[in-house]
């Protein structure tokens, strides 16, 4: 079938700064959380956009929302909610683009209620879910997504990830540092 709009390859040149990636929330409550995967799309100098929608309070925004998205040209969509967290699960019914599913920390039930809302969506209807309060692992899995059709995003990531065992060596370097009468070094660990 075709789209409204024919999207153009991810490519730097062709994408022309309209947004990549949707980040919906079901309250700007839940916006501390959600940030961070807008900051690390900002890193990744990633387009996106940004909004607020219910599925249980504006549900049919939600479903308008979901079926224009990929005529936008929007590859990924991040959504976050909290408690009876049927956002993600509702918008993933009404597109074929990939969902990611962030569960937010709100209630007296810590998150769970919600990861399980998103989490366990039935058979023809995925979402991707990440952990309570994950929005950066949701940016950085739609990035992932997405570098498989740009070069230079997979380039960005895998220079991130490199950046990421760096991280451990310089905590190793820092333990190897302490002193105590009884510690010993460990020789295949860097000092
Ligand atoms: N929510 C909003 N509509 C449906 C749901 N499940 C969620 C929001 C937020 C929580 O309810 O995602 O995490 C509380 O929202 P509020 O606006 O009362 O702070």
């Amino acid at each position: 079938m075709e789209k409204e709009n024919k999207t153009p390859s991810l490519s730097r040149e062709g994408w022309g700064g309209s947004p990549l990636v949707s980040i919906i929330m079901g309250s700007t409550s839940d916006l501390p959380v959600m940030e961070k995967a807008m900051k690390f799309l900002d890193d990744m100098e990633i387009p996106f956009e940004v909004n607020a929608l219910s599925a249980h309070r504006t549900p049919e925004a939600v479903e308008q929302f979901a079926k224009g998205a990929a005529g936008r040209g929007i590859k990924v969509i991040i959504a976050g909610a909290g408690m009876a967290a049927a956002l993600p699960g509702v918008i993933a019914a009404n597109t074929t683009l990939p969902v990611i599913g962030v569960p937010i920390k709100g209630s007296v039930l810590d998150g769970v209620d919600a990861l399980y809302s998103i989490l366990q969506m039935p058979p023809g209807i995925p979402v991707a879910t990440v952990a309570i309060n994950g929005a950066m692992n949701a940016a950085i899995l739609a990035c992932q997504m997405m570098s498989l059709a740009d070069e230079a995003l997979a380039q960005k990531m895998a220079a991130y990830k490199a950046g990421l065992g760096q991280k451990i060596e310089k905590a190793n370097a820092d333990l190897a540092k302490l002193e105590y009468k009884y510690k010993r070094p460990t020789p295949s660990l860097p000092e």
